[in-house]
């Protein structure tokens, strides 16, 4: 795999990764490329006091400058998509051309926020007080804790950190203890743009290793501003709460078990398409992956023969040849998750189309659909593998019903060519997802758009559109240029 070398052009020393605690295996054979030591209740405290002190630093320094260290980090990643692309494959089974697609999302964001350096516009409002003038004030808010899934490993980072560092903040950043060299890889990239920025305060941009409590560890201390964590709702469930009893701020992006709606007049080739790429593509390993699909009765018995016909033929295999479409799920837990969730769905009476191994080393499956004849059990549930479970509909407003029945609320799409039936899934009363499409599948956001889901998705936005104002503090400034003293109200007060 040549992965040595990978690492060493991406500044990553082998010392690093030589020997440690923590044993990373690729998902590809199962195979062990690593161990890193992971930090301790003492490193990472210390961590967490760098970041307080860069923050005291770096939010003084103008927003356009700390774009041009983002502009910088862009350029680092620009020079190394190829290496860093191909180590996400390597260390997370994602095939290659989603491999290099999640460093381009990187890019991508780096692009954005270095406009929004020039922005982070406020508001200026009215005064009822003669000689006064009001305005909205973004200002920095503070470290930013970043908690991160092995499926985006990091992408997720560069969407948090290239919001924070050019609202002013310092990131600290918890990797899946599954990636922790891809994490590894990207420090070493943000401490070479630094170098070049030439006074970016020690400390601005940190990775701490470890596992469960080393996240615990973030949530708890009052000095991390925002803890803005991506995984699990059962995670979400315990970081929030923990998060806002400090009072402290927390961005969630947790499950999402999202449908697809194929109405009468759907294009087949294009929905087929789409429901491949977003089912089983990433190995069903995408927050964002379809997982639910309410076919319309008058098209059942056309489109999902296609669908099974394009499964069968999808390439399952080592996700850095060419032509794989299908890598590995990430390790013998996630293989045990989709078996149980198959035998789920055998018992309520699916009927269960691929679903097997593929070879013996790594854990590859044949994406697996099953159609049901209700919506009901295991379906309703998110399970992170290439199942995608099949059920009938005859009226749209039952199939929206079904498809916002589940507790999660991330990403939603119709394939429909009638105007009515798109502008009403997009309606008030259409899907409550945080993310619905027409004639596209659920996966595969760009970065422009605020990323991020309802309900048990948690409620967070990230990336695009303003989804920075959360890794701000904002301020109402009131200033009286006037000699008097007029009181908002009429109040009178004399003394
Ligand atoms: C995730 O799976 O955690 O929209 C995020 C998408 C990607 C992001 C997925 N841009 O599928």
């Amino acid at each position: 795999m040549n992965f040595t070398n990978i690492l060493t052009r991406l500044g990553v020393d082998e010392s690093v990764y030589a020997k440690g605690d923590l044993v990373v295996d690729t998902p590809i054979d199962g195979s062990t490329i690593g161990r890193v030591a992971s930090d301790n209740a003492v490193t990472i405290k210390e961590a967490i006091s760098k970041a307080h002190d860069a923050f005291l630093k770096w939010r003084a320094v103008p927003a356009p400058r700390r774009g041009e260290l983002v502009r910088l980090i862009g350029e680092e990643l620009r020079a190394h998509k190829e290496d860093l692309g191909r180590l996400v494959t390597i260390e997370c089974g994602k095939i290659l051309s989603e491999g290099l697609g999640e460093v381009q999302e990187m890019i991508d964001i780096c692009d954005f926020a270095v406009g929004l350096s020039r922005q982070l516009y406020g508001l200026t409002i009215a005064s009822e007080r003669p000689g006064h003038h009001m305005r909205e004030t973004w200002q920095p808010l503070g470290p930013v804790g970043i908690i991160s899934a092995f499926n985006f490993p990091v992408a997720v980072w560069s969407w948090n950190a290239a919001l924070a560092l050019v609202c002013g903040n310092p990131c600290l950043w918890k990797p899946s203890e599954k990636t922790p060299l891809t994490a590894l890889a990207v420090q070493a990239l943000f401490d070479r743009a630094a170098a070049k920025f030439g006074d970016a305060p020690e400390g601005l941009s940190q990775v701490t290793i470890g596992a469960r409590d080393a996240g615990e560890q973030l949530v708890d201390d009052a000095r991390i501003a925002l803890v803005s964590a991506t995984g699990s709702t059962r995670m979400g469930r315990e970081v929030g709460p923990r998060v806002a009893a400090r009072f402290g701020r927390s961005l969630l992006e947790l499950g999402g078990n999202n449908a697809a709606i194929a109405a009468p007049s759907a294009d087949l080739e294009l929905s087929v398409r789409a429901i491949c790429f977003s089912a089983a593509g990433t190995a069903g390993q995408r927050c964002t992956s379809l997982r639910r699909l309410f076919v319309h009765e008058d098209i059942y018995d056309s489109l999902v023969p296609r669908l099974k016909k394009a499964y069968a033929s999808l390439p399952v295999g080592d996700p850095l040849e060419e032509g794989s479409l299908v890598g590995p799920l990430i390790d013998h837990a996630a293989f045990d998750c989709m078996h149980y969730a198959l035998d789920r769905a055998r018992a309520q009476g699916g009927a269960i189309t691929g679903g097997e191994r593929v070879g013996d080393r790594g854990y590859y499956v044949r994406p697996a659909i099953v159609e049901l004849k209700a919506h009901e059990g295991i379906a309703c549930e998110e399970t992170f593998a290439p199942i995608l479970y099949v059920m009938r509909y005859r009226d749209l407003d039952k199939a929206i019903a079904m498809q916002n029945s589940v507790v999660q609320g991330l990403s939603s799409c119709i394939f429909t060519r009638d105007l009515l039936e798109a502008e009403r899934f997009l309606s008030a009363t259409g899907s409550d997802c945080g993310i619905a499409n027409v004639n596209i599948g659920p996966s595969g956001a760009e970065i422009g758009g605020a990323f991020g889901g309802e309900k048990e998705t948690g409620g967070g936005r990230e990336s695009g559109s303003d989804a920075w104002k959360a890794y701000m503090r904002r301020q109402t400034q009131t200033v009286n240029y006037s000699p008097d003293l007029p009181l908002a109200q009429g109040v009178k007060f004399d003394v």
